[in-house]
């Protein structure tokens, strides 16, 4: 502060009040940029994770999918747009589930889906890069998913849980 201190001292207060602020937009920013970094690289490693899965399940040859690839796109894409908006649209996150029917449509559905940007609520916020999980778990509560996706995979001896 050795320039400033020709400054009235009201002047130097305001110095430091404007630095202060300055430093904590700097944290938030390196904050948000390092925490999207490990959300990301956890994405990558559920992704990959899901990859081994769908192998697994087609070694065993016993669960084949029940949907086809484009129409899990369709439904990945579906799931993407009840995220986006604000809020977010549980019936219809409700109704795409309901047409999963076994592990295999899970694990498909959440490669298709793979890793997305959906747009924060607030504004000022970076957007949330994440895996399905990662987005479900942003937008939906633990009592929801746990309500409206694992419950409906029990009924249906589906073993992924959400
Ligand atoms: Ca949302």
């Amino acid at each position: 502060m050795g320039t400033f201190q020709g400054l009235p001292k009201w002047a130097q207060g305001v110095l430091a009040v404007a630095g202060l602020g300055l430093s904590t937009i700097i944290g938030w920013t390196i904050y948000n940029k390092v925490s999207a970094i490990a959300t990301t690289k956890k994405a990558r490693k559920e992704i990959g994770d899901i990859e081994d899965e769908i192998k697994e399940l087609k070694k065993e040859g016993n669960i084949v999918p029940t949907i086809s690839k484009a129409q899990l796109a369709i439904m990945a894409g579906q799931l993407e747009q009840a995220f986006q908006e604000a809020g977010t649209d549980e019936d219809q996150i409700k109704r795409i589930f309901g047409q999963i029917k076994n592990d295999a449509d899970v694990l498909i559905l959440i490669k298709t889906y793979g890793i997305r940007s959906i747009k924060n609520p607030i504004a000022w916020q970076a957007p949330l890069k994440g895996t399905l999980g990662q987005a479900l778990s942003d937008e939906l509560s633990a009592d929801e998913i746990e309500e409206y996706i694992n419950s409906v995979f029990v009924k249906k001896n589906i073993k992924y849980r959400f």
